[in-house]
């Protein structure tokens, strides 16, 4: 019997590693939270609150004894401070670090996206180097930081981006959007393949769901950043990836349970992208299934969130970046491979506790009927209604495309425009320029000068909440994924260091983005068809009595037309006075506007 207590080894007693999430806030919404804690033989454990106000419940531990749930319910008097747990085993005990949280201020945080914003696309590592310290962290081979390698880290950070919010605040977006800053593998993938080595910095492959990036900074830059960003009237949106996590995510070798990924790294199906599965009602459960549960890639294992341990444990994950860091939106990666009941409680907690907070769904189709599928507001043929917030509109930004690089006549606007019908409020759409995994619109075959500044008049004029990607204000180029994802220059960030071509462009989006905000009508008005031909496209944004209309050009030479402007209530005598452009007016005489509008540009006429 003396013999069994020498078989109790130090390597037996209980240890506690992470704890997801690690704090939380009295009087939340999710009450109680439910914390997964990481560590080692926490087999048999129990776990003990040292305060009366913290009440534990519904404790498991997986059957390797290295993870630990437990649920936590906090008492609304619980002053915010540290509050460990007490872990007992057989073998020994140990805490679990836990910490009630100060709340940040609703009235100045948690703001909400509306189409008062225009939101800015920033990829963290290729905008702004502000602290060249966290560049090459210690377990980091050279390779990973190879700033002449497209696919390697190339320095950019938090701070990097802090500093430049004077640009973007005199550029005029009011709205930030990152790519995700949860802290990503520094190691280096290695292959004979034209794509290696390669690295993720881009940080869509998480080994941490509540860590931040440590070559992007740390959580206390993070909310120095939301902080100044706020205080110059700039709102943040994270970007989230609920889908999946990188391969190297320390879950791959120890799930905290056998259904917490569809499949393991060495049996997984991979997602054959057959989308509309999702969309149709007709689709078989095969092609259905491999859409929701197929890896996006063998390095990016897919999250099984009808699992609801998986579920609760990502909807407090979002949850917790809102309320640590003050955020106002969300851009969700690849929505569509989540199960819409999933879309639906994740935008309903956010809205529970958030009421404006505001979600945007990448749902990657040129198809209207799918993204209008996905978004909220209606009920879907499956009974659901995901009451997600915002989809981007890809195909109106792909009719814009091809329409401004000439291979589709200016008519493919209105007619992709005519399918807001399958929209509860086309409005609510993000109408992107583009974006960090779209070829540049100056790289596009067929792309001008010109071409770009109609196609960004035209996202920042037409319905919805434009949204821009960081470089498109000073043309840059940029082919497919990386090419598309190249350095920001620095010089650029100041007037004097832009050359001719990207002062040009800077100017306009200026010009375009000031003339949205000192117009509500462009903001949100009424979108009206005016006049539309092979070449020329002219509506009407108009809200009460005011009205903006916009007219769109691409011949060479300039234009005569005549726009009933009659019809939309526009009386007879009144002059169309330009808002921007060459100075071009025009008076109204039986019902209609005679303009004469210059080629190759976008004009926009206010009513005097
Ligand atoms: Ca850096
Ligand atoms: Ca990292
Ligand atoms: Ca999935």
């Amino acid at each position: 019997m003396v013999l069994l207590c020498f078989t109790s080894t130090p390597a037996q007693i209980p240890s506690v590693t992470k704890v997801d999430p690690p704090s939380w806030w009295t009087k939340h919404s999710i009450n109680p939270v439910r914390l997964l804690v990481r560590g080692s033989n926490l087999r048999g454990a129990k776990v003990r609150s040292l305060n009366p106000e913290l009440r534990v419940s519904e404790v498991s531990v997986n059957q390797r004894g290295t993870y630990l749930f437990l649920n936590v319910e906090i008492d609304p008097s619980l002053r915010p401070g540290r509050y460990p747990f007490l872990v007992e085993s057989p073998t020994g005990s140990t805490m679990i670090p836990f910490i009630i949280n100060e709340p940040l201020d609703p009235v100045t945080h948690f703001q909400g996206i509306t189409t008062d914003d225009v939101i800015y696309l920033i990829m963290i590592d290729r905008f702004s180097d502000g602290d060249p310290s966290n560049d090459a962290p210690k377990d980091s081979p050279p390779e990973a930081n190879d700033r002449s390698n497209p696919r390697s880290f190339h320095g950019g950070d938090l701070r990097g981006v802090i500093n430049e919010l004077p640009y973007l605040k005199h550029l005029g977006v009011t709205a930030i959007w990152l790519t995700p800053w949860y802290d990503n593998w520094n190691g280096v993938n290695r292959c004979d393949k034209p794509w290696c080595p390669n690295t993720y910095y881009h940080g869509y492959h998480a080994v941490d769901y509540y860590a931040v990036e440590d070559r992007f900074g740390d959580l206390a830059t993070l909310r120095e950043l939301v902080q100044k960003a706020h205080s110059l009237g700039i709102k943040i949106i994270q970007d989230q990836v609920a889908n999946h996590v990188g391969s190297q995510h320390p879950w791959l070798k120890d799930p905290p349970l056998a259904t917490w990924f569809h499949g393991t790294l060495a049996q997984h199906q991979l997602n054959k992208f057959r989308n509309s599965a999702l969309l149709s009602p007709h689709s078989n459960q095969q092609d259905f299934r491999n859409t929701l549960d197929g890896w996006f890639s063998d390095d990016l294992p897919d999250m099984n969130q009808e699992e609801p341990e998986v579920a609760r444990y990502e909807i407090q994950n979002s949850l917790w970046w809102v309320g640590i860091t003050g955020i106002d939106g969300i851009r969700q990666d690849t929505i569509q491979y989540l199960p819409r009941s999933f879309i639906r409680d994740l935008s309903q907690a956010l809205h529970r506790q958030y009421p404006k907070l505001w979600m945007v769904g990448e749902v990657f189709e040129r198809d209207a009927a799918q993204t209008a599928f996905f978004i909220g507001g209606h009920t879907g043929w499956d009974g659901i209604d995901t009451k997600l917030d915002s989809v981007f509109d890809f195909a109106l930004w792909n009719a814009s495309l091809l329409v401004f690089t000439n291979k589709a006549p200016m008519h493919f606007l209105p007619h992709q425009l005519k399918y807001d019908a399958l929209y509860p409020d086309p409005s609510k759409v993000t109408v992107l320029a583009n974006n960090h995994d779209t070829t540049r619109f100056l790289s596009l075959d067929g792309a001008t000068l010109p071409g770009a500044m109609m196609h960004l008049a035209f996202v920042l004029s037409v319905r919805g909440i434009p949204q821009l990607y960081a470089g498109e204000e000073i043309a840059m180029e940029g082919k497919d994924d990386p090419d598309n994802r190249r350095d920001f220059p620095s010089a650029a960030f100041k007037a004097e260091g832009r050359d001719a071509k990207q002062r040009q462009m800077f100017d306009w989006t200026h010009a375009w983005i000031g003339m949205r905000r000192e117009h509500a009508a462009l903001r949100s008005g009424k979108l009206i068809d005016l006049f539309v031909d092979d070449e020329t496209y002219v509506f009407a944004r108009q809200l009460g009595a005011e009205t903006v209309i916009v007219a769109l050009n691409r011949e060479k030479k300039s234009k005569d037309i005549s726009v009933p402007v009659g019809s939309i209530g526009v009386k007879d005598g009144v002059t169309l006075q330009s808002l921007i452009g060459d100075g071009a007016s025009g008076r109204v005489v039986n019902g209609e506007a005679r303009l004469t509008l210059a080629p190759q540009t976008a004009i926009a006429f206010g009513i005097n």
